[in-house]
């Protein structure tokens, strides 16, 4: 039994929510009587509802995120209708901004915007004790960090040993790019760096190894951002794996000192691009260097192991497909391992709103708010663009296409790319649900008869690509080889054999 219960709907099971974890640290007194529970999307919300109502709880703390809001809502429905009794409280970024206008807000008896790290424990010991807060929305308030106890002995023995741990040595940004909910921070606000470094430590010693931090911009200061990385390469060993945002034109010798020398396959950096285009970056209020961000891709990719990871944004105001194609051609020059092609997305409270008129800019109004159009970018492109996204992640991002990918893409990447793309939805129709195999095999029917490329050669290189991925099954091109038995996967494994595809 458990009073109190903190529970959210994570992506997928790797990711620990590092929210709740600060939330239930912070609990003080009240933190023997609570317990974490988590469930992953696509749960039932009957079972959810059932799982936590088996701990008889007073109060239920819910984590909301742009991810899981519909399915939260329904949980909290059912849970209103047969247990009314039990206090509902929401908090996290989707329930933050907005609250008027959301069915989730209107079930639960509480909506704590922003953080929450001490105003959860001030209301669950308010309801504790019979003096319950008359207003509904209560501000979490923006305590100092240094009154904020850390969050990482909340991370179990099974957290540790299978999934992400996500770590955080500062809290918000000081830019302001418009379509980001960080853009709303005044500045970026650093954990005290000796307390942090002990709890690196002792996670370390517990045997984590893959750690993402949260940073939004992990190399603000050089000084902090290189002690970190020190840390790491200190300890070192080949289960080690660490992953920060970076923003891209900024990268002081001191850091790059450190970054070289970590091995492959050990570091992995998010680098964000977003646009290329200078007008839209300035209408979106997103300051970049364009010049300093291609050299310092250059650099970490011709001085570095890293595994780089790059963000693009399709459909922000004033870009069109052109000038999009153009950005990612220029991006796929630079050679990032990995480039997440994004639909532009109206995050509840996020400035980018002020676009909407004057940009023909039309929202889905369901999460997760994707841009449907703009003024530049007709619906019918935008689908397309989406497809283009999503095929890419499949093959450009996957690894598993490294050989072929020059015979689809040659001098054009963009456009090549998106008529392949084309195609491949005129084939298939699908986006999703493709297996394997059949999408090796629709490569080979495209390379061989929209581009011309021989059968013998298609069918070279895409049988080499099938072997290095790890693949087992059989191809419908080539002579039948005996199948081989597929093997259990642990949970982190999966990205991590994505990162060595890249690395071969
Ligand atoms: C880890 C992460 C993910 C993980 C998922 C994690 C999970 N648990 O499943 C992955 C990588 C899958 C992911 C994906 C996406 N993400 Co994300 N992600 C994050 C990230 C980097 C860290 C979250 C975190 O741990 N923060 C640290 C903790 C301390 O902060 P917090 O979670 O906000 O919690 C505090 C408060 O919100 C509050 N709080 C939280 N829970 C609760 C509960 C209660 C009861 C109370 C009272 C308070 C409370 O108190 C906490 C402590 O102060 C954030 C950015 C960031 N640095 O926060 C973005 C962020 C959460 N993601 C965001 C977005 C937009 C996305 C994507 C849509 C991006 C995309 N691809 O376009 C996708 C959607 C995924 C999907 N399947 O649809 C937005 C969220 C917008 C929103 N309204 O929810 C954020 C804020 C980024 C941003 N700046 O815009 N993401
Ligand atoms: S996109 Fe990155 S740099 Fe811009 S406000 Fe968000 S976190 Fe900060």
């Amino acid at each position: 039994m458990s009073a109190i219960l903190l529970s959210t709907i994570n992506a997928r099971y790797v990711h620990a929510s590092l929210g709740l974890r600060y939330l239930a640290a912070n609990l003080g007194d009240l933190r023997d009587d609570a317990k974490i529970i988590e469930f992953v999307l696509g749960a039932r919300a009957g079972d959810m509802a059932e799982q936590l109502l088996a701990h008889r709880p007073r109060i239920i703390g819910f984590g909301v995120y742009i991810w899981n809001v519909e399915e939260t809502t329904r949980l909290v429905a059912v849970l209103k209708r047969v247990a009314p009794e039990v206090v509902i409280v929401v908090g996290g970024p989707e329930v933050s901004y907005e609250t008027g206008s959301q069915r989730i807000c209107d079930l639960a008896d509480y909506v704590v915007t922003g953080w929450g790290d001490l105003a959860f424990a001030e209301l669950c010991r308010n309801v504790s004790s019979g003096s319950r807060p008359s207003g509904k929305v209560i501000a979490g308030g923006q305590p100092s960090l240094s009154a904020v106890r850390m969050p990482y002995a909340e991370f179990t023995e099974e957290d540790i040993a299978r999934r992400f741990i996500y770590v955080e040595a500062s809290r918000g940004c000081p830019f302001k790019c418009e379509f980001c909910l960080s853009s709303l921070d005044k500045t970026a606000w650093a954990f005290d760096l000796d307390r942090f470094m002990g709890e690196l430590e002792i996670l370390y010693d517990r045997g984590a190894r893959h750690f993402r931090f949260v940073d939004r911009t992990f190399n603000l200061k050089a000084a902090v951002g290189t002690r970190i990385l020190e840390f790491f390469l200190e300890r070192l060993d080949e289960k080690a794996f660490i992953h920060f945002e970076v923003i891209p034109d900024h990268l002081p010798e001191k850091l790059k000192g450190a970054i070289a020398r970590f091995p492959a396959g050990s570091l992995q950096f998010e680098v964000g691009i977003q646009t290329w285009n200078e007008d839209v970056q300035a209408l979106i209020s997103r300051r970049q260097d364009n010049a300093r961000a291609v050299a310092n891709l250059r650099w970490l990719r011709e001085h570095s192991n890293a595994l780089i990871h790059v963000d693009l944004i399709a459909g922000l105001p004033g870009e069109d497909l052109e000038s999009f194609g153009r950005g990612f051609d220029r991006l796929y020059a630079l050679g990032p391992h990995e480039i997440q092609v994004g639909i532009l997305k109206r995050l509840r409270g996020t400035p980018i709103a002020r676009h909407t008129e004057p940009f023909g800019m039309r929202y889905n109004p369901e999460p997760p708010y994707n841009v449907l159009q703009t003024d530049r970018i007709p619906f019918g492109d935008m689908q397309r663009i989406s497809r283009f996204a999503r095929y890419w992640e499949m093959i450009g991002n996957s690894g598993r296409f490294r050989r072929t990918l020059p015979l689809l893409l040659d001098d054009a990447p963009y456009t090549r790319f998106m008529h392949f793309s084309d195609w491949l939805f005129g084939a298939t129709s699908k986006t999703h649900e493709i297996a394997l195999e059949r999408l090796f095999e629709h490569v080979h029917l495209y390379l061989t008869r929209e581009l011309g490329t021989p059968p013998a050669t298609a069918a070279d290189v895409l049988l080499a690509d099938y072997e290095a991925s790890g693949a087992r099954g059989r191809l419908s091109f080539t002579p039948e080889r005996p199948p081989r038995e597929p093997r259990p996967r642990a949970s982190t494994e999966r990205a991590e054999l994505r990162q060595a595809r890249h690395l071969r």
